[in-house]
């Protein structure tokens, strides 16, 4: 008999269809008006060869004396344990390292998305469970968006991530709006994701309501495809890398002819003076003006005199993407946009301004926040060391040195055991052959994780555990504030267990469950924690939990701020709404990063030429800008395994959009395999041509897994089409140390011969214990 259950995930709410206990399907929400096509795979991946059934160790690493031999990891084959063995490896191997070596030599950083839910979130159970057992060294800041994190608080205040509160949403813009410019354009592909969950996905109607409301689109992006087509936008390609010298020229138009907002600008904001000698050349003799802009942007001088107009004249929003500043030097296109928006007249005006992460979640813009929703409750890290999110490699390979941070100098701290859990750093480091020299340096590396994808291969100890299809749970919507149950629609494959029950039987092992567990089973968590949400609520705002359960979503109440630093109130009173910056106004300058004397971030914003780019020496030799931005079928290396990921592959190998040009200079034809490559690495890929793409640039997507050749050898050839063995392991700068993954070039050759099998989705060699 078939039975219907709820699914939550970071691409939306589903149900399952479920038949004598096996899953049969997945199917779209009805109410759903644009669900994701990602959810039906993960039927046949959630039982394909790829899944780890019972926990496995790495031979090298169990026939090790001492076990701190990691020359093979990635190539070496493994060995199938049980379950008690591999408790017994992990326990002892946590205390020797910790009492040899300290707490700090303990990794628990684990970036990544895992899945949806508030009880199973695999960051916050691993990170409960190390700080239980001493501390860890942990990352600050993420791959999405590190230089946005770093920067934004000396401009506009706050935290990080209240620019979600505090920029117009769609609905206002709808309402108000007249113009909006979007540098980085709002990919529709991108909200089909919302971290957490979903219920329904707003952003595609919301985009439309402005449209038919009569508000123009301009997308300023090296891909058409960017803006969706019932947007009409106007297209400027623009060459990547280069927005800050869009805007700078923007702004030098608006400056020479008057059209700034002057009394925004002397009321507001501080430091406008300094930054306005700099765009009319006072400081380094070059004039900001529309021509530069254009010899570096790629954008006619007449285009950009335009935007200057029309942003001024119009009630206008300037959006910035998270693609533009995941690059070098990318805190420069977030400070500029916000100095631009400051000078075109909208900014705290309703529909107007300034925002950031339009459509690269459905959430963004949508909701200004949602009430708070319990989960697993974190524990304070007895370890104070952290090292920004991407330089990982750079710790690992060189322990001990310095580097700037924001302000600070940081010891890079010497890692013994790396702990990884809901997060896949094989896919989405930058320089993938470095992170696989970094990697043989740990004595040990920890992973759980339910499918043999490359960062298990590149593992000693690998926990095979159960997805979010495998255990129950409940999940938090954002864009449309829900809560989603998430029941149990298979049993977890294999021998599998939930993240909890492996840290639990870890803690048991270590002396410390009770205190890891509360003395709660699962399900008394996922209960406890619904019931805390509710009673912190107030009884009425939600269901008891036995009527959630049965009827699968509960709406939480709005929230309705206040929101602080509101630009509306900055606006009306800046003394009596003064924003959380030294200042109390925005910083077109600011002091705090004038007195770092950074070398690649100065006190204002400022064009500086990316290490790569269309116009750089290295172009002689590989004249293609590689954009490897998010995948359109699945949520970064999730389900690529999955039906509909599998199904966007050119004869196995991820696809790569090039322009008509660029290919029949090459001698390179539609559905061709190609081999694209730099000094870093190479990989094959599939070409699709198309005129959305400007000439010069290259697109593929993140997420296919790596599938190297050789395994441990440096440089080896990927069949399957990894960007990342291209891009260039690189920080953004100083200030925030963020990854600059979008500043990579390439050059792209015809593959002769018959490309070899893709095996990315094969597991390891398995052998019998020696
Ligand atoms: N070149 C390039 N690189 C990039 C980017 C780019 O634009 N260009 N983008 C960057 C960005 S924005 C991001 S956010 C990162 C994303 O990088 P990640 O977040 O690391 O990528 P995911 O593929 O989501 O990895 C999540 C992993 O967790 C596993 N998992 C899922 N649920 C669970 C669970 O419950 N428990 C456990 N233990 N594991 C689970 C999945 O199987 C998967 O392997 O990539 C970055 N990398
Ligand atoms: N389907 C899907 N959606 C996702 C994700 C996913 O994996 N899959 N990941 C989610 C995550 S974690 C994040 S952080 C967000 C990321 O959101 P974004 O960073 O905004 O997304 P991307 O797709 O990497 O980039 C969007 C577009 O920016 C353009 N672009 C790249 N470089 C430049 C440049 O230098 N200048 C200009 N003007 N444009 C440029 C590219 O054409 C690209 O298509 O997306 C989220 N949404
Ligand atoms: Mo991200």
């Amino acid at each position: 008999m078939e039975r219907r259950m709820s699914v939550a995930t970071h691409w939306g709410s589903f149900v399952a269809v479920v038949d004598s206990g096996r899953l049969v399907r997945i199917e779209p929400r009805p109410d759903d008006p644009a669900p994701s096509s990602i959810a039906p795979g993960m039927v046949t991946a959630a039982e394909d060869s790829a899944r780890v059934l019972r926990p496995a160790v790495r031979k090298g690493w169990l026939d090790g004396t001492p076990r701190v031999d990691g020359g093979a990891r990635g190539s070496d084959a493994f060995v199938e344990v049980g379950w008690d063995e591999a408790i017994t490896l992990v326990s002892e191997e946590l205390r020797r390292v910790r009492s040899r070596h300290g707490d700090g030599a303990v990794f628990g950083g684990s970036y990544g998305w895992a899945s949806a839910g508030r009880f199973h979130h695999a960051q916050g159970q691993l990170h409960r469970f190390l700080a239980l057992g001493g501390g860890f060294t942990d990352s600050r800041n993420t791959y999405s968006t590190a230089a946005l994190e770093v920067i934004l608080p000396h401009v506009i205040g706050g935290h990080p991530w209240s620019y979600q509160s505090r920029m117009p949403m769609w609905d206002e813009i709808a309402e108000n709006g007249e113009l909006v410019v979007a540098f980085g354009g709002l990919a529709l592909k991108n909200s089909q994701i919302n971290p957490g969950g979903l219920a329904k996905h707003q952003t595609q109607d919301l985009q439309r309501r402005c449209r038919e409301a009569g508000v123009r689109f301009v997308n300023v992006s090296p891909i058409r495809g960017d803006a969706a087509g019932f947007l009409d936008a106007e297209w400027l390609p623009v060459i990547p890398n280069t927005d800050t010298a869009a805007m700078l020229g923007i702004a030098h138009t608006m400056l020479v002819n008057g059209w700034h907002d002057e009394d925004f600008l002397s009321r507001c904001c501080v430091g406008f003076d300094r930054f306005a000698a700099y765009l009319v050349g006072e400081v380094d003799g070059v004039r900001k003006d529309a021509a530069w802009a254009a010899g570096i942007t790629g954008i006619d001088a007449e285009a950009i005199t335009d935007l200057a107009r029309r942003l001024t004249s119009k009630r206008s929003v300037i959006m910035v993407n998270y693609a533009v500043q995941r690059a070098d030097h990318g805190e420069q296109p977030i400070w500029m946009s916000v100095v631009l928006a400051a000078m075109a007249g909208s900014m705290g005006r309703p529909g107007g301004g300034w925002g950031a992460g339009y459509a690269t979640m459905d959430a963004t813009g949508v909701a200004r926040g949602r009430v708070s929703v319990a989960t697993i409750p974190a524990v304070p890290n007895p370890v104070a060391d952290f090292i920004p999110v991407a330089r990982i490699a750079d710790t690992l390979l060189h322990p001990g040195e310095f580097i700037d941070y924001d302000g600070a100098r940081l010891t890079l701290p010497e890692l013994r055991l790396i702990y990884w859990c809901g997060g896949n750093p094989f896919h989405h480091h930058q320089d993938l052959h470095r992170l696989s020299r970094a990697w043989q340096v740990p004595d040990t590396v920890v992973v759980h994780e339910a499918w043999w994808n490359t960062t298990a291969k590149f593992a000693d100890i690998v926990l095979p555990v159960a997805t979010g299809l495998e255990r129950d749970d409940f999940a938090a919507g954002f864009s449309d504030p829900h809560l989603v149950a998430m029941p149990k629609v298979r049993e977890p494959a294999g021998e599998s267990r939930t993240d909890h029950q492996i840290f639990a039987a870890l803690a048991a092992r270590l002396g410390f469950e009770a205190e890891f567990t509360e003395s709660r089973s699962e399900s008394e968590w996922v209960r406890h924690l619904y019931e805390r949400t509710r009673a912190e609520l107030g009884d009425d705002a939600l269901p008891g939990f036995d009527d959630f359960w049965r009827i699968s979503t509960a709406a939480l109440p709005p929230l309705t701020g206040p929101f602080p630093g509101d630009l509306a109130d900055l606006r009306a009173d800046p003394g009596r709404f003064p924003l959380a910056t030294p200042s109390g106004r925005i910083e077109i300058f600011s002091a705090a990063i004038d007195s770092f004397g950074y070398d690649d971030c100065a006190g204002h914003p400022t064009w500086f030429e990316p290490a790569e780019w269309l116009r750089a020496d290295l172009s002689d030799r590989f004249p293609l800008h590689l954009i490897s931005n998010q995948p359109a079928s699945r949520l970064h290396s999730q389900y690529d395994n999955g039906g509909h990921s599998l199904g966007s592959k050119i004869r196995g190998r991820e696809p790569l959009t090039m322009n008509p040009a660029d290919a029949a200079a090459r001698g390179i034809q539609n559905g061709m395999i190609v081999r694209v490559h730099n000094d870093r690495g190479s990989c094959l890929a599939g070409v699709i041509l198309s005129d959305d793409l400007m000439p010069g640039v290259v697109q593929l997507a993140t997420g296919a897994w790596w599938d190297p050749v050789r395994p441990g050898q440096s440089g080896t050839m990927d069949r399957h089409g990894n960007p990342n063995v291209l891009t260039a392991d690189r920080p953004c700068s100083r200030l925030s140390q963020g990854p600059s993954a979008l500043s990579a070039l390439v050059d792209v050759e015809p593959y002769d011969g018959t490309p070899p099998d893709v095996l990315a989705f094969a597991p390891p060699r398995i052998t019998p214990p020696s």
